[in-house]
């Protein structure tokens, strides 16, 4: 873009110009980033059209100042790139009223959850953001961040500040307000719910005690699930966008053309019309939840770890090969599918077609890396429950053992095995520490014993199943000694 180009603002001439203008806002939104500005703004913007209305967002970015910065130059505006394989086209929500830093002013967080005006609080904070210890099934009591907020003074963790934030609403009159988590969580408005108040049960003496009688008599945690692949923004977009627009944009954010929201209507104190954008309000949430953290997250990180493994490094790529896709089918038909409910209505046939058609979306260049990273927390939520109902029904789930191998070999491979640069761009909080595990680990089965039996990464029922460890060990050596396509082979035909 030349330096004349202007900068998007409200009174910036532009080919797309903002869908809604709130009148004030009444939402908080915990995690600035890309997913939420494509996600949970959109369908906000389509309740908000064209008569605005007081739902504006304040988001709150958990460390990122230079998104906050660029929302205050853009006047909070951005565009969502739709990305459909042979088109691109742009919107602006224009549903955010201000942004700031949370680690940069947490007491400001928790100020906002006291005031009556704002009436839900949403959060993307990702799966590991809710302070949760897998061992102990309980909020994280052995978390640095958990612990000083327990102790007082200004909160950090996501859990720590919401608990402080209902404290301060409780003591300021207790207005009723819903807190609707938006992560790929299953249950996740429950799981929430919990560790909020074995935040406040933790609080010595009374210190909790009204704020605990507020959860019971004015906060709702409704259960969402949340939908549309967002891959992270590029240098590239940001240029292709700012021509397209007409105006600077630096914060633009691709998305696919697919987009779903089923939420469960329990709201404290209102909420927007949000299925004017198209969201689903069910009883049903749990199945579709189900439904969508198995079937497309479940298979979507097989699909990343493999394809890394391959040396692709986009899920279009990936699923392209034909081995890889021949292990999506089978780990999405027979051992996902046999463990959920489908939701009423839904096709599921219909709705796994349309999967495979957005993971082939070349455009939308989603990265296998991102897919990857944080397997740590993401494939707690996405395989236990399946690989347990399998092995319950005395059946072997080897191709959800193929997906933790793939994770393992990517992140903690055993000596002398080089993942490639694909899995070395994954990011995980536990990488270290597993690292550490494989360095001395004998073999496959070593590395499995000691990240699944003794460490407990994915839960402790799966920790006991020894016979599930072993098949992931002997897939963890097929991987590092004869290639993905003989561990891809093997399980899909064993
Ligand atoms: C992906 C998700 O990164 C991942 O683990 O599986 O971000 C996925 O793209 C979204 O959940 C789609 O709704």
């Amino acid at each position: 873009m030349s330096i004349e180009t202007p900068v998007l603002r409200r009174t910036t001439p532009a080919s797309a110009t903002p869908e809604a203008t709130p009148s004030a806002a009444g939402i908080l939104h915990l995690g600035l980033g890309s997913f939420h500005r494509a996600h949970q703004a959109v369908y906000t913007a389509a309740a908000l059209q064209p008569a605005g209305g007081d739902w504006g967002i304040v988001g709150v970015a958990s460390r990122s100042r230079s998104i906050v910065d660029a929302m205050h130059t853009q006047d909070f505006l951005y565009s969502v790139a739709t990305i459909a394989p042979d088109s691109t086209t742009l919107s602006i929500p224009g549903v955010h009223t201000d942004a700031f830093v949370g680690a940069e002013q947490p007491e400001r967080v928790v100020a906002q959850i006291a005031d009556p005006g704002i009436r839900i609080v949403t959060l993307t904070v990702t799966e590991n953001g809710y302070s949760y210890s897998p061992a102990t099934q309980h909020l994280d009591l052995d978390d640095d961040a958990v612990r000083a907020d327990l102790r007082g003074g200004a909160p950090r963790s996501t859990i720590g500040q919401l608990a402080r934030g209902l404290q301060a609403r409780a003591a300021a009159g207790g207005a009723p307000i819903s807190i609707l988590s938006c992560d790929n969580l299953s249950a996740n408005g429950k799981h929430t719910a919990k560790l909020v108040r074995e935040f406040l049960q933790e609080l010595s003496g009374s210190e909790g005690a009204d704020a605990l009688a507020f959860l019971d008599r004015g906060v709702t945690f409704p259960s969402s699930m949340v939908d549309r692949i967002v891959p992270s923004t590029t240098p590239e977009l940001r240029t292709r966008v700012s021509a397209l627009l007409g105006a600077r944009d630096d914060i633009p954010v691709p998305a696919e053309p697919f987009t779903m929201w089923a939420i469960e209507d329990a709201f404290a104190a209102g909420r927007p019309a949000w299925e004017a954008g198209g969201a689903v309000f069910t009883s049903e949430v749990a199945l579709y939840e189900q439904m969508k953290v198995r079937l497309l997250n479940g298979t979507h990180s097989l699909i990343a770890y493999l394809g890394a493994l391959t040396g692709v490094g986009t899920i279009p790529e990936a699923i392209r090969i034909d081995g890889i896709a021949r292990a999506a089918r089978a780990v999405l038909n027979d051992e996902y599918e046999p463990s959920i409910e489908v939701p009423t209505g839904v096709d599921i046939r219909a709705y796994e077609s349309e999967l495979f058609e957005r993971w082939e979306n070349t455009a939308l260049g989603h990265r296998t890396s991102q897919v990857g990273t944080d397997g740590s927390v993401k494939l707690r939520q996405r395989i236990p429950e399946p690989a347990l109902l399998a092995l319950g029904r005395g059946d072997m789930p080897h191709l959800i053992a193929l997906t933790v191998a793939g994770y393992l070999s990517c992140i903690a491979p055993l000596p002398g095995f080089d993942p490639g640069l694909h899995a070395a761009a994954m990011t995980d909080a536990s990488r270290e520490r597993l690292a550490e595990l494989a360095a001395t680990a004998r073999d496959g089965r070593g590395l499995a014993t000691r990240v699944i039996a003794e460490l407990h990464l994915f839960g402790v029922e799966l920790g006991a199943e020894d016979a599930f460890i072993a098949r992931v060990g002997e897939l963890v050596d097929i991987i590092q000694r004869r290639g993905v396509d003989a561990a891809i082979t093997d399980a899909v035909s064993a």
